[in-house]
């Protein structure tokens, strides 16, 4: 299977802006009313994770992936997943922090929240405005073990990218 990322986070939190910014898209995100697929990346509407409804929504399009981005809005005081959530999904953890670059961002608060998700892993912060941090991604959706991601994200030493615990 082709590596390719599944993005999952709240309504309003980025998710399709960052998918544009990946790709390297500009202008305004529509709504996202369905899944989206575009090369290596499948975006999905906020729907899926608020409602617990749409679980089953997320873990069938888990098998069409080989990493899951959990997407943390760094404006956000509350998180959107149940607590170790990643757990039920055996696919690549990657944790992403969205609009740092907002004046009431709280990076801190929303690495918090990520960690109570994901058991471990790597934690990009970034703003898709400003570009910041957003260089990381698709380089770890090559990389297929966490020992592997471990290393790189040793290697990049940035303050865009952690790895946790
Ligand atoms: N400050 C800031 N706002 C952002 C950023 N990325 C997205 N937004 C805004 O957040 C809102 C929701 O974005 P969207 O990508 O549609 O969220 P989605 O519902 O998760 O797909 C929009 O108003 C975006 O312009 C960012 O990097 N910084
Ligand atoms: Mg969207």
């Amino acid at each position: 299977m082709k590596n390719r990322v599944m993005i999952i986070g709240g309504v309003q939190a980025g998710k399709s802006t960052l998918m544009n910014a990946l790709l390297g898209k500009d202008g305004q995100a529509n709504k996202t009313q369905a899944l989206v697929y575009d090369d290596w990346i499948v975006d999905t509407p906020g729907e899926y994770i608020e409602n617990p409804m749409y679980y089953k929504n997320i873990m069938a399009t888990s098998f069409e992936v080989t990493h899951v981005i959990y997407l943390q809005d760094a404006t956000s005081s509350k998180s959107v997943f149940p607590p170790q959530f990643s757990l039920g999904i055996p696919k690549i953890q990657i944790g992403v922090i969205t609009k740092i670059d907002a004046p009431h961002a709280d990076v801190e608060r929303a690495t918090a929240l990520l960690q109570n998700v994901m058991s471990q892993g790597p934690i990009v912060k970034t703003s898709s405005w400003q570009k910041l941090g957003i260089e990381f991604i698709a380089p770890l959706i090559h990389l297929n073990s966490d020992e592997e991601i471990r290393q790189f994200v040793k290697d990049r030493d940035s303050p865009y990218l952690i790895y946790c615990p």
